[in-house]
């Protein structure tokens, strides 16, 4: 039995080390990326307990994504190989300053999930249920299993953490506007950059947004994430600013799967709404030391010597 129960799409990810436009690369790291794998994979370092569900071909790259992520300690009994499609495939280009992502994913494994692929009895055993808005935008399938899960879960009495993860590049064929903004009205937990609040709802500020969240919707916690300024951790009855990590970004990708790894293991372990939010900061700055989405993830003795006064994450 797994505390959290997430599903979605991880794609084998492909990252050139130079500085310039793929045209010229010649060499290539091979990882994955998925951000529920990788919120999946934060969690089990810190000792929770994770089932993640997903699709991937049945070649090489669905191989090694399942090894990998099950090699992080997290349950991945629940992907299933699909014999007609192939594992999503995703790009990395990096430049001073920014990274550019490109995408190979339509028509991919993961983008025939479907309801029947998500066990009620097993959503029903966890404790909260982890849902990214980018999984209801990959095909109709996956939409109708974001939409199955909310309800069982909500039928058993299982919270959803919910984080609308806005994918521009997703966006081309649709305005998803409407579809996010119920999600994130019926979630528990949400988890959202102040950019997505002011995309979805118009709220300028975290206060605003967490307001918004409090009066509208269904939550019980929020984080309002704004990168490097820090964030702001709410209930309905608290509110507290998270002050950023101090860290050296290498790359910010997978910071915000790291931060709602960090915060959700908070609410796990009944921890006070402001150690909630150190934690999601702390794993957030410590994955953008590392060029990867998951490798700089800290364990429990790291965060251990967090909440013992050392704050300095350099490696
Ligand atoms: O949050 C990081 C993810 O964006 C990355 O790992 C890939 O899941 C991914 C996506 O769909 O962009």
């Amino acid at each position: 039995m797994s505390e959290i129960f997430t599903f979605g799409e991880t794609m084998v990810s492909f990252a050139s080390p130079d500085l310039f436009p793929l045209r010229y690369a010649k060499d290539f790291r091979m990882s994955f990326a998925g951000s529920e794998s990788n919120f999946s994979i934060g969690a089990a370092k810190l000792g929770h307990s994770a089932k993640w569900v997903s699709r991937v071909g049945d070649d090489e790259f669905g191989a090694f994504i399942r090894n990998a992520v099950r090699g992080e300690g997290v349950d991945v009994s629940g992907v299933i190989t699909d014999e007609s499609a192939p594992t999503g495939c995703m790009f990395k280009q990096r430049s001073v300053g920014e990274t550019k992502v490109f995408y190979y994913r339509k028509g991919s494994a993961a983008s025939f999930l479907s309801p029947e692929d998500m066990e009620d009895s097993e959503i029903g055993k966890a404790k909260f249920v982890y849902v990214t808005g980018i999984t209801p935008l990959l095909s109709e399938s996956c939409r109708a299993s974001v939409d199955h899960v909310f309800i069982s879960a909500h039928r058993q009495g299982v919270k959803i953490c919910f984080d609308p993860n806005i994918r521009m590049r997703l966006w081309k064929d649709g305005d998803y506007t409407k579809l996010l903004q119920d999600y994130v009205l019926r979630a528990d937990v949400v988890v959202a950059g102040l950019d997505e609040m002011r995309l979805l709802f118009g709220d300028s500020t975290e206060k605003e947004a967490m307001d918004h969240l409090f009066s509208r919707g269904n939550a019980s916690y929020a984080a309002i994430k704004d990168g490097a300024k820090g964030a702001l951790a709410g209930t309905p009855g608290e509110q507290v600013f998270i002050a950023p990590c101090p860290c050296k970004c290498i790359e910010p990708i997978g910071a915000g799967d790291a931060f709602n790894a960090g915060f959700l293991c908070g609410i796990l372990e009944e921890r006070s709404l402001e150690e909630c939010g150190r934690m999601g900061a702390f794993c957030g700055a410590s994955v953008t030391q590392t060029p990867g989405d998951i490798e700089g993830f800290p364990d429990r003795k790291e965060l251990a010597a967090l909440f013992a006064g050392n704050q300095d994450i350099y490696r």
